[in-house]
């Protein structure tokens, strides 16, 4: 069995809301359960940041540009990196068509964009100089709000970018949610639960490979005490019902 969870020493920590220790000292995790890194990078266009979040993995995922769809994740982002360190950061916010400058504004990721903390009297398409008329993508300005900007600003000021990557909070097996919280194995890749699942979903030929390497996984992350006994049957349950592969 190739899982990881065997050939890896289990560090466990509830990180939900608090720093992460260990390679990625700037990674913190939501109450959502994603993670999100501020990365400086003084003098980056938008797009060289979109590629740099792109090529950033977590547990061998790719990340993307952080999206605030909610005053819940804006809080929680400003509030762990503060408001000075964001300052000048692309956020994933642009404007895939160009227009006015001031409609038609998007997420990277295709997520509605329906919340925005945008600062007074922004977005102004406002850019006095070389790219006036062309502010297409989002910078965290001040009090963490946000400001349309060029996103070929690589001579004033694109300090860098904020990474997120979207990890479920709970363990979800093929839409069968088990309510076990779905916690960090490895402190150093920041691979989960779910991760591990996935990577049995992966491997498996057929459904019975699956539910026994889900089995293993789970008997692994009780003894190490990552889990109850309660949480190891919901696991499994999830798993035997899942139309997996
Ligand atoms: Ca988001
Ligand atoms: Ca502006």
């Amino acid at each position: 069995m190739k899982n990881r969870i065997l050939t890896h020493f289990i560090q466990f920590s509830l990180l939900m809301g608090l720093p992460v220790a260990g390679a990625q000292a700037q990674t913190v995790r939501g109450l959502n359960g994603h993670f999100y890194t501020l990365v400086s990078a003084p003098g980056i266009t938008f797009e060289s940041a979109v590629g740099a979040a792109e090529a950033t993995l977590r547990c061998g995922q790719p990340g993307h540009l952080v999206t605030l769809t909610s005053q819940e994740e804006s809080d929680f982002v400003v509030g762990s990196f503060g408001v000075a360190p964001l300052a000048t950061k692309w956020l994933g916010a642009y404007q895939p068509v160009s227009s006015d400058g001031v409609t038609g504004w998007a997420w990277i990721t295709g997520e509605p964009f329906s919340f925005t903390q945008w600062n007074a009297g922004e977005p102004n398409n406002g850019y006095y100089g070389p790219f006036y008329g062309y502010e297409d993508a989002a910078v965290f300005w001040t009090a963490g709000n946000w400001n349309d900007a060029p996103s070929g600003w690589d001579y004033y000021g694109g300090g860098g970018y904020v990474i997120e990557w979207d990890v479920d909070a709970a363990v979800i097996i093929g839409g069968c949610a088990t309510g076990v919280t779905n916690a960090v194995v490895d402190e150093d890749t920041l691979c989960t639960i779910s991760d591990l699942i996935a990577e049995c979903a992966a491997e498996a030929t057929n459904h019975g490979e699956f539910v026994s390497c889900v089995a293993h996984l789970t008997n692994a992350l009780k003894e190490a005490g990552l889990i109850s006994g309660e949480e190891k049957g919901a696991i499994q349950s999830c798993a035997a019902q899942a139309e997996i592969p």
